[in-house]
């Protein structure tokens, strides 16, 4: 048997939330050059054309919808209108999400909810509509886009955290509960990825020197880099693949080895 068949995606839909570029954009390519067919939504229609450029730009023929991943009546009747014009989705990459950095003792209650309902409540809506018709194709992979913040807090993030937090343990309960179904739900964790969700913390200084928090990350990285959107492709086909169809419930760390490392000492 050849095992690299086994990564293959051909045949595959796969929808990728908010993925008109940055992170959700780099996995749909890497899944689409597995052989996946890819969908993607994103916000606006702006958006969605734009993205639909830079796939044809990168030679992949994607359909895009806009839908706001936190509208449940909208989800539902995108995922239809996704059955009906390009096939049953095999594949779920919830990936659309915001981070809003203010200190928790500042933060409106509003916000705290709207990072939520983006990062958390949505992957819940969006799972929830595609689960049922991956049963009755009698298999599904879901992959929900963690962050190291699933693991770890730090200052101004406790919305985010919160909500990475409990997205780590929604993919662990999906797992569970939808496994027998042959659906598997993992998690990919990356690591600090240069993307424009974290260009506020490598902006360069007045001064012409690097953003602090940049410098920390070179030096929590063993990597001693910022992770690109692309090194989280392989990662994301091995979990959308047969491959990975005894893993359930992995929340996969693509982060450089952030996680296994203390720091450089500053110089
Ligand atoms: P990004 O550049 O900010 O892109 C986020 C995407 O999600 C955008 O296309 C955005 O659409 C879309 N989106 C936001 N809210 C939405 C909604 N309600 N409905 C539909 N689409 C929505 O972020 P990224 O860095 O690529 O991150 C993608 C995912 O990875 C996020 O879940 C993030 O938390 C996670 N992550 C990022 C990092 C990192 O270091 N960058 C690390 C770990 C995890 P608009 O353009 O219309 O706003
Ligand atoms: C932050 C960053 C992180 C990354 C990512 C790390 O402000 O700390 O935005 O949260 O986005 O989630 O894995």
């Amino acid at each position: 048997m050849n095992n690299l068949n086994d990564f293959s995606l051909q045949g595959k839909v796969a929808l990728v939330t908010g993925a008109s570029y940055g992170i959700g954009f780099a996995i749909a390519s890497a899944m689409a050059k597995a052989g996946a067919t890819i969908v993607f939504n994103d916000l606006k229609q702006e958006f969605v054309d734009k993205g639909l450029a830079a796939y044809k730009e990168a030679g992949i023929d994607a359909h895009g919808y806009v839908c706001n991943v936190c509208d449940e009546d909208a989800v539902n009747a995108m995922v239809a209108q996704i059955e009906a014009e390009v096939g049953v989705i095999d594949i779920l990459v919830n990936n659309a999400g915001i981070i809003k950095r203010i200190p928790m003792i500042e933060m409106s209650a509003a916000d705290f909810r709207q990072v939520i309902d983006v990062d958390l409540n949505a992957p819940f809506i969006v799972a929830k509509a595609v689960i049922p018709s991956m049963i009755k194709k009698g298999h599904g992979k879901i992959i929900n886009i963690c962050s190291m913040m699933s693991e770890f807090g730090r200052e101004t993030v406790s919305a985010y955290a919160a909500a990475k937090g409990g997205l780590k343990m929604l993919t662990r309960n999906i797992a569970s509960e939808y496994g027998e179904y042959n659906i598997q739900c993992n998690g990919i964790g990356p690591g600090y990825i240069a993307t424009p969700q974290t260009a506020p913390l490598r902006e360069i200084q007045p001064d012409g020197s690097r953003h602090p928090f940049d410098q920390f990350i070179i030096a929590k990285t063993p990597a001693g880099r910022w992770g690109e959107a692309e090194d989280l492709g392989g990662p994301a086909v091995f979990l959308a693949s047969d491959a990975s169809n005894f893993v359930n419930g992995l929340i996969l760390y693509v982060d450089g080895g952030i996680h296994a490392y203390i720091g450089k000492q500053p110089s």
